[in-house]
């Protein structure tokens, strides 16, 4: 056997060993029922077998609508198919649901895998256990997740998310392409966000990887300290945020990262704080016990009239190690830590963040090659800095699919993996 052909048969034996698998699954006959306008779509989902498909028909349906065997909903129609009364969804088996408005609430229940595509939700989604996949959909009544897995992408959320689990139970939530408005906050789960907007974001009991994420706090006035994005007991690591955060009036601090009694890698991100009222403007703050916070390649830019800005804040009583190198932030700023390598001197950026063209944060970061941007040249400081700032991440329509060709096939968690693409995709696809 020739070495060429070798990556070709053991394809050819996934492919085979692929199609054993579907032979050897049971044959659900899924049939298709059609749905008309002014039908009782409950009686006809009561009468559907397991697995069926309901293509319903565009229009208003009314009336509370319970789901509890697999299903698939699609609408039939460019008009709007809207569901007026509550749905509550209680299977193990998995719901598909396609191009529906939803008025009310959705209830999710019994563990299964319950996915939308391009939805509107006006109600509230409340779901314990099983997992959500949501794509391209619209939830204005907010989200509660007890224990119940999700991934969204481009998934909007409106008002306020929470997902709550036992501590470190690490039930996955991965975000990207999305848009919270409100706060995101999660206890005990895993959470992977990317190039994603967000408002605030807080995790507990947990652990968070965020990155290209743009993070815009803003108030109009308040009289209490707040921070953007918080973490409580948990692991963080934040690359290539950028993080903003205004309050126009209103005392207390205002603060950019606010950790607790968490180990955190932040790198390449950009801070710039602005607390309007008379007090502090903070981007990161430190707190807590068993604590070790890495700090690279950052703007930390704190500012408000009173002159009152903290770059990175020791908080009293704060147990652990903060190291911060090759970061850059304005002259007069105060700071409770000592800086390697850094840059105390205007950043140099513009409006959306971006730095202008004689910024010295330009190749002024971390030197080692692994952080080098992928114009090949040395780490920028900030956002727009270091290997995975990739602003075509934010806008593109081309999912990517990935075939392993090595043995075993799996990509090594926390390791650098090179994967080669040797046949680009046809647009669109
Ligand atoms: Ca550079």
């Amino acid at each position: 056997m020739t070495t060429s052909l070798k990556p070709f048969l053991r394809w050819l034996s996934a492919l085979f060993t692929l199609c054993l698998g579907l032979v050897t699954q049971p044959t659900a006959r899924a049939a298709t029922n059609i749905v008309l306008a002014g039908e009782d779509l409950q009686a006809r989902i009561n009468a559907a077998a397991s697995g069926d498909v309901m293509v319903i028909q565009s229009g208003a349906y009314g009336g509370a609508i319970a789901i509890t065997k697999p299903l698939t909903l699609v609408r039939s129609g460019a008009g709007d198919l809207q569901l007026l009364g509550p749905v509550s969804i209680n299977t193990a088996g998995a719901v598909a649901v396609s191009q529906l408005r939803f008025s009310d609430a959705i209830n999710i229940e019994g563990g299964g895998a319950v996915s939308f595509s391009d939805c509107l939700v006006q109600g509230a989604i409340g779901a314990t256990g099983g997992k959500l996949n949501m794509r391209r959909s619209e939830v204005v009544g907010g989200m509660r997740l007890t224990n119940a897995a999700l991934t969204g992408l481009r998934l909007t959320n409106r008002i306020e998310v929470t997902a709550f689990a036992a501590p470190n139970s690490r039930i996955p939530l991965n975000l990207s392409q999305c848009t919270f408005e409100a706060l995101l906050s999660a206890t005990g789960y895993s959470l992977s966000v990317g190039y994603s907007k967000l408002y605030g974001f807080r995790i507990n009991d947990g652990e968070a990887t965020l990155v290209g994420n743009r993070v815009y706090y803003w108030d109009s006035g308040r009289t209490f300290s707040n921070e953007t994005v918080s973490g409580y007991r948990s692991k963080l690591s934040l690359y290539n945020n950028q993080i903003r955060a205004v309050v126009v009036t209103g005392s207390g601090s205002l603060m950019g990262l606010y950790l607790e009694s968490c180990n955190a890698k932040v790198v390449n991100n950009t801070f710039d704080i602005n607390c309007v009222g008379s007090h502090q403007s903070i981007c990161i703050s430190c707190s807590g016990i068993a604590s070790s916070v890495v700090i690279v390649g950052n703007i930390l830019k704190p500012h408000n009239a009173a002159g009152n800005n903290v770059t990175v804040q020791r908080r009293l009583g704060f147990e652990g190690r903060i190291e911060c190198s090759y970061c850059c932030f304005p002259p007069g700023r105060l700071s409770d830590v000592q800086f390697l390598a850094s840059l105390e001197t205007e950043p140099g950026y513009a409006l959306d963040g971006t730095l202008e063209v004689g910024s010295p944060c330009r190749n002024a970061g971390p030197p080692d090659a692994i952080f080098n941007d992928r114009d090949g040249t040395r780490n920028d400081i900030g956002f727009t800095g270091g290997p995975l700032y990739n602003p075509a991440n934010f806008t593109t329509d081309n999912p990517m699919a990935f075939w392993l060709d090595t043995t075993p096939r799996k990509v090594l968690k926390g390791v650098n993996n090179t994967i080669r693409v040797d046949a680009a995709a046809v647009a669109g696809q």
